[in-house]
């Protein structure tokens, strides 16, 4: 490749010929010129700036000076790409400005497979506009920006530019694993923190994990920090993160930041107390993801009559009145409900659970039921289940009945309900037995599942 820059300060690239440029430069990788504009002016005082036409403060660099400089420079790289044998070669003048596109490592990836890059560095207001717009009809013209920060000139923009492509030469970044591996790549997210010796430096001792030789938990751990990092100081791309950029592990990882891996990807979730201004919409959800729960075999009418009389308004305003009975959170995927949770806690402390299996097999008292765990089915798989669980439990753990801080909740889900029971079985629920149940007139089996409790604070 080769690389001409035009500028009125040459000896600003002087950084060029250092370290792993300047070794791509003296392998033959990487052909650079750089160019003093100056060198193609006509006057006496090399003057390469003018006023600005229609007014206006500061001076705007004269696009005949600016013509005749690329017309040459160009020309270098048509006798470059012959000697290389590249035919007519691909020629992409790039000019910085700050109302350019965006520079990404996309951009940089794609201009790294050019052959001819020339790069011409303004100062003042700019270079006339006309210059830009006659070589889009000869070459491809890129205007880049390299951040939203006003520099002097373009010259920094341009030794930032020729590293980004140099790198990602042939054989110019010794192990190529280092390039695959790094931020702003294939994966979406920024890298995790790394580490060196000694374990311990000023009080700050190493995560243990990374001295522990298990690979598979160092992966995990660094997956995380990357997740954590890129959630707290690039929520854009956290938000751009696709369901392919996600691997098995991620959902949970992100639903402890807050975030819910939807479809449309990861979106920030708020699980909070459901309030009486809820009754209306926690209808509306109960009444569609009900039917989802129930048996499949189950008629319609049956599932119908339950939503009306167990899941209307008014029976969720009765919940949401009497919360010494009744706990109700709500998850809110962008200030939508997505999900709830409807526990129920015993009137009296020594209250035997509604299901002889989990009596069985739970001698602790006070005990409450997880009546309702239900999430939109287009939320499903978003990890919302997860943190409506995690909440609902530390809720409870927070409870008391007659004094008595709750031991355990249970509760029952359709036996032949495989995605649920994986769920349950999952996050820590024990299988302990099963409950008849009836519904519109039908007997139903759930498979009963429980989780001790332990107070908060303890
Ligand atoms: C010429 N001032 C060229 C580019 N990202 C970014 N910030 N500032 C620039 C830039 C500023 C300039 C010129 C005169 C680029």
């Amino acid at each position: 490749m080769r690389i001409d820059v035009v500028t009125i300060f040459p000896a600003y690239l002087d950084a060029l010929r250092l370290s792993l440029v300047g070794r791509a430069i003296e392998s033959g990788v990487l052909a650079l010129g750089v160019h003093d504009l100056r060198g193609w002016t006509t006057d006496r005082h090399h003057t390469v700036d003018d006023a600005p036409l229609g007014g206006g403060a500061g001076m705007v660099m004269r696009p005949d000076v600016w013509g005749r400089a690329l017309e040459d420079v160009l020309a270098l790289g048509i006798d470059h790409c012959v000697r290389e044998g590249a035919g007519e070669g691909r020629t992409v003048l790039a000019i910085p400005t700050p109302s350019g596109v965006p520079l990404d490592q996309r951009r940089v990836e794609d201009l790294a497979a050019a052959d001819h890059l020339v790069i011409a560095c303004g100062r003042y207001e700019g270079i006339d506009a006309r210059v830009a717009e006659h070589y889009a009809g000869r070459v491809e013209v890129l205007e880049y920006s390299i951040g939203d920060y006003v520099l002097n000139g373009g010259e920094a923009a341009a030794l930032v530019l020729v590293e980004a492509v140099a790198r990602l030469l042939p054989g110019v970044v010794g192990n190529p694993e280092s390039l695959a591996e790094e931020s702003h790549g294939a994966a979406g997210l920024l890298e995790y923190p790394v580490y060196t010796r000694p374990a311990r430096w000023r009080g700050h001792d190493v995560p243990e994990v990374l001295l522990s030789g298990h690979h598979a938990n160092i992966a995990r751990w660094r997956r995380d920090r990357a997740l954590e990092r890129t959630a707290r100081r690039r929520p854009d791309m956290v938000a751009a993160l696709t369901a392919d950029q996600l691997e098995p592990g991620d959902r949970g990882a992100l639903a402890r930041l807050g975030l819910a891996a939807t479809p449309a990807g990861p979106r920030p979730l708020h699980v909070r107390p459901a309030l009486s201004s809820d009754a209306a919409a926690l209808a509306e959800l109960a009444a569609e993801t009900f039917p989802l729960a129930c048996p499949p075999n189950m008629p319609a009418e049956d599932v119908a009559a339950f939503v009306a009389v167990n899941l209307s308004p008014e029976r969720f305003r009765e919940y949401l009145a009497d919360d010494d009975r009744y706990l109700v959170l709500v998850a809110e995927l962008g200030g939508i409900l997505a999900g709830y949770t409807l526990a129920v806690l015993p009137r009296a402390a020594d209250e035997p659970p509604h299901a002889p299996d989990v009596a069985a097999v739970v001698s602790a008292r006070p005990v409450a039921e997880l009546s309702k765990i239900y999430v939109r089915a287009t939320a499903h798989g978003s990890g919302i289940s997860q943190a409506l669980m995690d909440a609902t439990l530390a809720a409870l753990s927070g409870r008391t009945v007659q004094g008595r801080p709750l031991a355990a909740v249970w509760l029952g889900t359709n036996a032949r309900n495989r995605r649920a029971r994986a769920f349950y079985a999952r996050s820590g629920w024990e299988h302990a037995g099963s409950r008849r149940f009836t519904v519109g007139g039908r007997v139903e089996d759930d498979a009963v599942y429980v989780r001790p409790l332990v107070e908060s604070g303890s």
